[in-house]
């Protein structure tokens, strides 16, 4: 019994240890917003994701949301290292609804989950026509 719970413990521990280093890895993020774009809205809105982690991140799963609507990003989604992806209203939001992902150009937010539903990122703004991180 005593040789099962060790060996238990040392697999908790090696999970523990390959999160921690898959996290430090995978640093995605929200990283440009254009809410109010000088074309069409919401078609020509723009949320786009970096990956600035020193592999690829596998997004199947992952999500954006507004607050009001969700995206689900295509299933077949990899990101490599140090690449980003761009996304815009014709992509987030087809069917340019109000309650969808739609970017208010006075203040509203966009967050990103990833498939275990955990907030990878979550960027708020006020009254600016766009916001960029880096
Ligand atoms: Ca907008
Ligand atoms: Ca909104």
């Amino acid at each position: 019994m005593k040789a099962e719970t060790i060996v238990l413990s040392c697999v908790l521990a090696s999970s523990f240890l390959f999160l921690t280093v898959f996290n430090k890895e995978g640093k995605v993020e929200v990283c440009r917003i254009v809410f109010d774009p000088p074309g069409l809205e919401p078609d020509d809105e723009v949320i786009e994701i970096c990956n600035y982690g020193g592999r690829a991140i596998d997004l199947n799963g992952w999500r954006l949301s507004d607050g009001e609507g969700e995206y689900t990003l295509p299933s077949d989604t990899m990101l490599k290292a140090g690449e980003s992806l761009t996304l815009t209203g014709r992509e987030f939001n087809p069917t340019r609804k109000t309650r969808g992902v739609f970017l208010s150009n006075k203040s509203d937010c966009v967050r990103l989950f990833n498939n275990d539903n955990e907030i990878i990122d979550d960027w708020c703004w006020k009254n600016s026509p766009e916001v960029r991180r880096h």
